[in-house]
């Protein structure tokens, strides 16, 4: 079977023929069906997030249930699903206080490429290959933990369902369940990609009735406003600060997403805050990077700067509740489709794409 891997780092990502061991014990194999190519992804190729090569990367994807391990009692064959690249353990200090997306077992393992064993699935010859983020979506098949399969209802299109594993859980609960924002604030998102158009969208939903986007491709800006912008700045030409005090009064935003991974603009998200405002990072930076902000400004202004990871989510619950509201027609997902690719071979020219900056998401059908 094929699989996009990167085999090392410097190269592109190739469509290599795998193997893939069965399932074993609380482990679910998935035909996938489609994925989404998320910045996370071309993070890895980057080497901005550095985990074990070679690694089947993907990490948004929906597919079918092919078989199940022992233990499996949730999902049967044929299955529609949607992976979960969190599969929270239900064991660690993290997830018994409630917050799987912190889960220590999963970060553990994401961070050595494996199962939550320890193990690979993927493998070609002899060679061992290593799985992002226990999914591994660029790939005609799967083996996840049990709780990286969501059960969804049958008539979502895969290739929806897909995008509703990272982008759009991501960037609605950053919105929903890390900043609780309320209806009628003030919201700066930085960055209206794939995830940030998520983030714009969350906070209509939320009922915020100012949405300032902040990009620096204008072909984003439309889409901005698409998704629920009522304002937008071109970080490119504008001062951002300015723009976003100008538009607020001189006071700034109540919340602020910053949903790039860079750090001046993580620092540009805490300064377009007013007082009291709280700026979320959803954006992944390389892990040796450190942010700069003004001390002074933290007590005499009381301002948070957090971070959202997976959108502090519960997928189990939260992915069919975007589903159903992406059916009542409350949440934007076919609009977030720029390109879809009818084959893994689309992999490189999506990664190109993502990076000049000017489509929402590319999908691969599988
Ligand atoms: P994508 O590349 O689609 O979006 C990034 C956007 O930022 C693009 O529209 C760019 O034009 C824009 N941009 C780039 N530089 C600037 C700048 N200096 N000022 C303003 N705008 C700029 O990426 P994505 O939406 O797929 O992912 C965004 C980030 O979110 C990325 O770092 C990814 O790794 C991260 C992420 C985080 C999580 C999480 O759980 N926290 C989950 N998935 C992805
Ligand atoms: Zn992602
Ligand atoms: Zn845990």
């Amino acid at each position: 079977m094929k699989a996009a891997v990167l085999m090392d780092y410097g190269q592109k990502v190739s469509i290599e023929d795998v193997q893939l061991k069965s399932p074993k014990k609380e482990e679910v194999l998935v035909k996938i069906k489609a994925a989404g190519v998320c910045h996370s992804d071309l993070h890895v190729v980057q080497a901005d997030l550095p985990l074990p090569v070679p690694m089947v990367l993907g990490h948004e994807g929906a597919g079918i249930v092919e078989e199940i391990g022992e233990g499996v009692t949730h999902v049967k064959k044929g299955d529609h699903v949607v992976l979960n690249w969190v599969p929270h353990c239900g064991k660690c200090y993290y997830c018994l206080k409630g917050r799987k997306d912190m889960c220590e077992h999963a970060q553990r393992s994401a961070e050595y490429g494996t199962l939550l064993d320890g193990t690979t699935r993927f493998y070609k010859g002899e060679q061992e290959i290593y799985q992002f983020s226990m999914t591994g979506t660029f790939s005609e098949y799967t083996v996840v933990p049990a709780n990286g399969v969501i059960p969804i209802r049958k008539d979502v299109p895969f290739p929806q369902a897909a995008l509703v594993g990272c982008g759009a859980l991501t960037g609605v609960g950053a919105v929903v369940n890390t900043a609780k924002v309320t209806p009628g604030s003030t919201v700066a998102v930085i960055g209206a990609g794939g995830v940030g158009l998520n983030v714009i969208q969350g906070a209509k939903l939320a009922g915020a009735v100012k949405i300032i986007a902040v990009d620096v491709v204008e072909e984003k800006f439309a889409m901005a406003k698409h998704f629920g912008a009522t304002h937008t700045v071109n970080g490119a030409e504008d001062d951002v600060i300015d723009a976003v005090l100008e538009l607020t009064e001189g006071r700034g935003v109540d919340y602020s997403f910053e949903v790039i991974g860079r750090p001046e603009t993580i620092a540009q998200s805490y300064n377009v805050l007013g007082k009291c405002g709280l700026g979320v990072v959803v954006g992944v930076a390389p892990p040796n990077v450190n942010v700069s902000i003004n001390a002074f400004s933290l007590p005499s202004q009381g301002k948070t700067l957090t971070g959202s990871w997976y959108g502090q989510s519960n997928p189990a619950i939260d992915i069919p509740m975007l589903l159903d509201l992406y059916m009542a027609e409350k949440l934007k997902l076919n609009e977030l489709i720029s390109k879809t690719y009818y084959s893994l071979e689309g992999v490189n020219d999506a990664f190109d794409n993502l990076a000049a900056g000017k489509i929402a998401r590319s999908i691969l059908t599988i």
